[in-house]
């Protein structure tokens, strides 16, 4: 046997212990471990059942994903649930923490499952463009039934220990120790003379309106295609005898993992935990957090107070009128009743979070001894350096000063203080107790020190940060701003704002960029066009139509106009008539010829804007890693995560071509379409954006 298995025997019950931290993942090494320990169980004169469980603090969480790509080796995971389930002793499964994918799988060949109250169980392959592939989707069916199993196997999600034994999934919930609770129930087992209840010589389920469920299945994946795939293979589980379902599985899995989607989402898996992983900040300590002041009470502010108060930590917010102060204390109760619906918190809880841990107030003092400030004022620099300035007299030498600035230059910011090197960026998504997308924009004299505290804060109010550089817009809003730059000008030419919206939702997006922009409000961007006209180069194209939108008092959504109309109590708009006619006259006063652009040809421009100017600022050293750039997009801005983010799309498709491609635009607008550097680099070295992430995670 392997290390990765521990054999001892207890009277005649022998126990398989798995011990492969950090979640006993289904490794070459444990499954050759667990075949071995099934043989000596049963070679072992005198035992007549076997427990497997897991050491630390799961059971098992699943196949090996860094296995993945390679090529896979005996004993195969089918085969070792096969194995299993075949043995003429009794085989119970004690499953602790989470008993996930394989790990469930496992779980499901042995006869009898037995859990503690706070174990959870899934098959969550689909989150990694998979199918379960050790037998889930035809045992499962069988134990609980085709409508609770397609639920389990198509959402992925995990289900808590009194579901599982509500469904059948398990059979007790006993608390203890799991190795000793398995032992408890072999024995009774045993001594009851208990039968194997292998689930594969269990009766298949009744069918359903298969097609039904593939198409409604398709459709909610907005793209993604193994959740839908995961309603053949429960098909074949009614349809076929067991081995030939067995088969039937193993293809379409097999087919799913050799899909770009599998690469994207197992990329996305990886990048979202390395995303939090910045070599500079190796051994750096984070200042202590306990309090957290907040400078302003509106959407953002109340919103960031909410994820802190939600998180444990004590909330100062500052405002500057007392009625700007109680309407901040509404908003915030507002948001946090949300989470009291949800059973996210308790009554106690909510009281105790709206009076002792938040404090409102509109005296800069009440921040004398916080821990970090977080500034959400009003956009606009002078404002900022007058907040920063008394935030500088009034707290605590060590206190760490933020803004949540979406573009605005940190180091202007930190250099209006007398201690630049506590200064930070920590830029947050609306709505901040949501959007889990943090930028933690790192100036020029922020100390390391500050730079791990915005991480652990960021850790702590469970968001994904991502570290970036100072410039405008830092990583998200600069390529957004790029991107959507890319489909005015495909609007100038001659396609419809319409049709850019409808291509891009069906490539996965969730709202297409004009969609996006009623949401966010169409007077924020006219805004920044005012803005940046003075400094704008004559070479840039920027239509006008959407000034003449925003002239009549059409802001979006909240106007109920902008390029789409909403009507009071309808989901989504309808295109706006007036809209077609505005671009028409600009194309006629530019002369302009409209042409006509393919769903393909609209993806690839918007997608190739997005992947050039992200290079642009790899290069400059705005986001340190492809990745990070990866993980910004796909929290921040909806970009599908079966792509696993634009720069392992850019991998996907080929850097070469897309070079090429935006080569063949530059000849059109040189100045939209320079090509990045790295880019050029990275094809003439033959490498790939993951090339430089692996160079970063050496
Ligand atoms: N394989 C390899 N490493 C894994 C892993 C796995 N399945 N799961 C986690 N890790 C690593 C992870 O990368 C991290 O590493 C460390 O463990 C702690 O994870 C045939 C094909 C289990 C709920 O999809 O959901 O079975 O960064 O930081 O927040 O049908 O990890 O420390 O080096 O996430 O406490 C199905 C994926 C696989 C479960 C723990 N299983 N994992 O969360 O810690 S496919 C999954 C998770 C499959 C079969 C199919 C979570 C977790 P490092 P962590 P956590």
């Amino acid at each position: 046997m392997t290390d990765k298995i521990g054999y001892t025997r207890k009277g005649d019950i022998a126990v398989l212990r798995i011990s492969n931290p950090p979640v006993n993942a289904l490794s070459h090494a444990v499954r050759e471990g667990l075949v071995a320990g099934m043989d000596r169980a049963e070679a072992d004169d005198g035992v007549k059942a076997v427990v497997i469980v897991g050491d630390g603090r799961a059971f098992i969480a699943g196949a090996d994903i860094t296995e993945f790509g390679k090529t896979p080796l005996e004993p195969f995971l089918p085969d070792l649930c096969k194995r299993i389930e075949d043995s003429p002793l009794i085989v119970v499964a004690s499953l602790h923490g989470v008993s996930l994918g394989g790990g469930l799988e496992v779980a499901l060949s042995a006869h009898y499952r037995i859990a503690q109250p706070s174990a959870k169980v899934g098959l969550p392959e689909v989150h990694l463009g998979l199918i379960p592939g050790a037998g889930g989707t035809q045992r499962l069916p069988r134990l609980i039934g085709v409508d609770a199993a397609l639920d389990l196997i198509t959402t992925g999600r995990q289900v808590k220990a009194d579901e599982a034994d509500r469904l059948g999934i398990i059979d007790e919930i006993t608390e203890g120790d799991p190795g000793e609770v398995g032992l408890a129930y072999a024995e009774k087992l045993v001594a009851s003379n208990a039968p194997r209840r292998p689930i594969s010589e269990m009766e298949a389920p009744d069918p359903i309106d298969w097609d039904a469920a593939y198409d409604g299945t398709l459709k909610k994946g907005r793209g993604q295609i193994s959740p839908a795939q995961a309603v053949r293979a429960v098909q074949a589980s009614v349809e076929l005898p067991f081995h030939q379902g067995m088969q039937a599985e193993r293809e379409i899995f097999m087919d799913l993992m050799r899909t770009d989607q599998r690469q994207g989402m197992i990329h996305a898996f990886f990048s979202e935990r390395a995303v939090g992983n910045l070599p500079e900040l190796k051994g750096v300590e984070p200042r202590a957090l306990q309090s957290i002041g907040i400078i302003g009470g509106g959407t953002m502010g109340a919103g960031i107070a909410t994820a802190a108060l939600l998180a444990g930590f004590n909330v100062v917010l500052i405002e500057m009128k007392l009625d700007a102060a109680e309407a901040a204390r509404a908003r915030i109760s507002g948001n946090l009743s949300g989470a009291l619906k949800r059973g996210k918190i308790s009554e106690l809880q909510f009281k105790t979070l709206t009076t002792v841990a938040l404090e409102v107030s509109i005296n800069y003092d009440s921040l004398a001894s916080v821990d970090l400030v977080i500034e959400a004022v009003f956009e606009d620099m002078a404002v900022k350096k007058d907040v920063f300035g008394k935030l500088d007299a009034v707290c605590k030498p060590d206190a760490i000063l933020a803004s949540n600035t979406s573009y605005l230059d940190i180091n202007e910011i930190a250099a209006s203080t007398s201690r630049p090197e506590s200064v930070i960026g920590l830029h947050f998504f609306s709505p901040a107790h949501v959007m889990k997308l943090l930028e933690v924009v790192v100036a020029e004299k922020t100390a390391p020190d500050v730079v791990a505290t915005g991480f652990a804060l960021g850790k702590a109010l469970n968001k994904i940060s991502v570290r970036a550089g100072v410039c405008d817009g830092f990583i998200g809003n600069r390529i957004l701003a790029t991107y959507r730059t890319a489909a005015d000008h495909m609007v100038l030419d001659g396609a419809s704002p319409y049709q850019i919206d409808k291509a891009l939702v069906d490539f996965g997006f969730a709202m297409g960029p004009f969609a996006v922009a009623d949401l966010a409000g169409l007077d924020i961007g006219w805004a920044t066009r005012k803005r940046k006209a003075a400094t704008r180069h004559a070479a840039e194209r920027v239509p006008t139509y959407p000034d003449k939108i925003c002239e009549a008092g059409n802001f979006g959504q909240k106007t109920g106009k902008g390029f789409y109309v909403y009507e009071a109590g309808t989901r989504g708009g309808v295109p706006n008539p007036e809209v077609p006619e505005l671009i028409d006259a600009e194309r006629a006063e530019r002369g302009i010829t409209p042409r006509d652009f393919t769903d393909a040809e609209i993806v690839r421009r918007y997608m190739a804007a997005m992947v050039n100017e992200a290079a642009k600022l790899l290069g400059e050293g705005i986001a340190k890693r492809p990745l990070d750039v990866d993980m910004v997009l796909l929290f921040g801005y909806g970009f599908p995560r079966y792509w696993g983010g634009p720069m392992k799309w850019a991998d996907l498709q080929g850097l070469p071509a897309l070079l090429a491609d935006i080569e063949r635009y530059a000849t059109e607008d040189a100045w939209f379409w320079q090509p990045a550097p790295l880019l050029k680099q990275l094809v003439a070295e033959g490498r790939t954006f993951d090339d430089l992430n692996k160079d970063a995670a050496r």
